[in-house]
């Protein structure tokens, strides 16, 4: 069962998360403007996430199911039972069930920033597997973490699935293996989800769907601004923008500027011409030999790969 759901998010006297107001601040103030793809996940936006995982054209989710379903037993004989599981970015943890299940694990850790969102999915798994002890961690991964000590002594296995790792740029996704690999310790394996790069046609309109799902998901984010920060943003100024940046192998997401205009966020005044962009996520793609040099120079080894060919994603196995 779920253990005890531990907080380690630092919010002010109004409950909004204090780093979420520096980084807007900040994104905005700046050249081109740009906010970390982290804060898309209030309550609202981790719900537009799970729908976006159920579009036609959303391919990783189904790619990244059917391989660790084809892959099951594969996967439990290379990494072995008894592991604490330790999930970053646990979002609904619609995955996780078919590799518990599959490796017997000791304990599950799942740690998201999206706290209402935690407690929900933490207690559905813990429902499906009973004797499993459950220990959510409401956390920004990108930060540092405190384990739960419950699971100290245990070897750990790093769970993160959905090419996550895509969000941040080569420098921060090597700091956070790096990271991860000192918090879990020797011994420790991780299990990577890598979306490869492949036609950009399926990329572009894999983030941007005819239904508009991926806009409202993007849009969240100035209605988060304006409901949490006070801001007075136009959500009809605005619009959703997904392309391929074919230099750093990514889908860029932009709020882009319908209309020259001014607004306020905390009092503070910003103005944006017609055309200029909030970049709001990068989602970047490697081929086979860019993943494996990037989980190496984070001090991971490669051990295994299952991957699909069309369209092309990768689940990797790494030791620490
Ligand atoms: C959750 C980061 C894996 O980059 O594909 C989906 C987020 N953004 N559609 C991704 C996302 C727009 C997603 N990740």
């Amino acid at each position: 069962g779920v253990v005890r759901q531990l907080r380690q998010i630092s919010e002010d006297d109004t409950g909004v998360d204090v780093a979420f107001r520096a980084d807007v601040h900040a994104g905005l103030s700046q050249t081109p403007k740009a906010i970390p793809a982290r804060w898309f996940y209030d309550t609202t936006g981790s719900a537009l996430f799970e729908d976006i995982t159920a579009l036609p054209e959303y391919y990783p989710t189904r790619s990244e199911t059917d391989l660790l379903t084809r892959h099951a037993a594969d996967i439990a004989a290379t990494i072995g039972p008894g592991r604490a599981v330790v999930e970053l970015g646990s979002g609904s943890s619609t995955k996780t069930p078919l590799l518990l299940a599959a490796i017997d694990p000791a304990a599950y850790v799942p740690v998201d920033i999206s706290g209402d969102f935690l407690r929900d999915s933490a207690e559905a798994l813990a429902a499906r597997f009973p004797r499993l002890p459950v220990y959510p961690v409401e956390a920004d991964f990108t930060q540092k973490v405190a384990l739960p000590r419950e699971i100290c002594a245990l070897p750990k296995l790093g769970f993160f699935p959905g090419s996550t790792i895509g969000n941040m740029v080569a420098r921060t996704a090597v700091d956070l293996l790096r990271n991860w690999r000192a918090a879990l310790g020797d011994g420790s394996l991780m299990l990577i989800g890598i979306d490869r790069i492949k036609d950009i046609a399926v990329l572009e309109r894999a983030y941007d769907d005819p239904a508009g799902v991926t806009a409202a998901f993007n849009l969240n984010l100035i209605e988060r601004i304006n409901r949490e920060l006070g801001g007075d943003m136009a959500l009809d100024n605005f619009t959703h923008r997904a392309v391929w940046n074919d230099t750093h192998a990514r889908i860029e997401m932009h709020l882009v500027a319908m209309c020259d205009m001014d607004f306020t966020v905390d009092g503070q005044a910003y103005h944006m011409a017609k055309g200029e962009t909030i970049h709001s996520e990068n989602s970047h793609k490697y081929g086979p030999r860019d993943a494996n040099l990037l989980l190496r120079a984070g001090g991971w080894t490669p051990i295994a790969t299952w991957d699909d060919a069309d369209p092309a994603f990768a689940l990797i196995l790494a030791e620490a």
